[in-house]
């Protein structure tokens, strides 16, 4: 059992929850990190006494050493401050940096040797085959927080060493506009695309749920991490979020991971990994669940979910092209610059049209990345 984390991404959804684990736990913080929220970040140093904390925003930084200085935590900033506090003394690093921003300190935390427990999505969509040579050169492992991807590594305890896997059944809830027509989605709000069925997440990922741009991305993301063909990884719409996902065997025999929807299992399990303690998180009610139902993805209507396929086909850089045009356009919806509709639009165009090459190094990634952001820039209607 490990005694102590660091958390890059400390004021999110993951961090915060992560937190409430490491509360839960008794776990030694050795650092936390935000992008600019120094205000919770403040109370989190104040109750954890991490011994360095890293604000990426330089000015609010400045800020944040001004409002603690009755305290020892040392406050460090930008990309520095993230890829310093990787070398701390802590036995697991938590990977809950949303987007593309996180790569260099994934490859930072792994080159230190420390196990990582991973939920930053988008570094392993971008830049998959860079982390995943680095993880067996470094003999780390990569503990998914992800639910389903925490599903997919419980189901797989109990695999054989061959594995013997014929398929990854990965569960998708859907998200607030299952089953509408692509009529019906031309005019739905940021407000609407914010309101998630069954899970509390921040907005980024929540509008990437409403796209399935998410569930693309976990495409993405499960066959990187269990080193499976894209074709052999099936989505079933789970509205009830009950399943977390499942593998299924060449004897078709099928292991699911059940649970109620709470970041705080998988979160725990990356933590505890392979043992289980009791957790914060209250079980099944299943005198209350009455029915669980399942159907396939919509892929037509939720372009963003054929785009991600179509990209991990094309291989090397082209997933790194899907990840930085969404997180433009996704980030230009929120902004009320783009309708629901375009985002699907642009990320497919961006695949489709952009050339890129392999992945040898980080910078290959990061000129992708920028390439599908400029893209996604100059081709939005205004
Ligand atoms: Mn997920």
């Amino acid at each position: 059992m490990i005694h102590s984390i660091s958390i890059l991404g400390s004021t999110g959804s993951i961090g915060t929850q992560t937190l409430e684990v490491a509360r839960k736990l008794n776990l030694t913080v050795t650092a936390l990190s935000a992008y600019s929220s120094i205000d919770l970040l403040e109370e989190q140093i104040r109750e954890f006494h991490p011994a360095a904390a890293v604000v990426f925003d330089a000015d609010k930084a400045e800020d944040l050493k001004i409002k603690i200085a009755d305290t020892d935590t040392k406050v460090l900033s930008g990309m520095d401050g993230l890829l310093e506090i990787c070398h701390d003394n802590s036995d697991l690093v938590v990977n809950s940096v949303v987007g593309m921003v996180g790569l260099a300190p994934t490859l930072e935390a792994i080159s230190t040797k420390k196990n990582i427990a991973f939920a930053n999505k988008e570094t392993l969509v971008a830049g998959g085959e860079l982390v995943m040579n680095a993880v067996r050169k470094n003999g780390v492992q990569l503990l998914p927080v992800d639910s389903e991807h925490s599903a997919i590594f419980q189901c797989l305890q109990a695999a054989p060493p061959d594995k013997k896997l014929k398929k990854i059944l990965l569960t998708a809830s859907g998200g607030p506009f299952f089953g509408k027509t692509v009529d019906e989605l031309k005019t739905v709000t940021v407000e609407q695309a914010l309101n998630h069925p069954n899970w509390d997440m921040g907005a980024k990922i929540t509008i990437d749920s409403a796209t399935m741009m998410n569930k693309g991305l976990e495409i993405i993301e499960a066959a990187w991490l269990f080193d499976t063909d894209p074709d052999d990884i099936e989505v079933v719409v789970h509205r009830e979020s009950i399943i977390h996902s499942m593998v299924e065997f060449t004897d078709h025999s099928i292991l699911a991971q059940l649970g109620v929807p709470d970041m705080r299992i998988p979160i725990q399990y990356a933590i505890t990994y392979p043992e289980r303690v009791p957790s914060l998180v209250p079980e099944i009610d299943w005198k209350t669940m009455s029915k669980m139902t399942f159907y396939s993805a919509d892929d037509v209507t939720f372009k963003c979910l054929a785009a991600c396929k179509h990209a991990m086909k094309k291989g090397g850089l082209y997933p790194a092209v899907a990840n930085g045009a969404n997180e433009v356009a996704n980030q230009l919806f929120r902004q009320y610059k783009l309708s629901f509709l375009d985002i699907g639009e642009l990320v497919s165009a961006a695949v489709d049209e952009l050339k890129v090459g392999t992945a040898a190094c980080l910078d290959d990634v990061l000129e992708a990345d920028r390439m599908a952001r400029e893209f996604v820039y100059q081709n939005y209607k205004q």
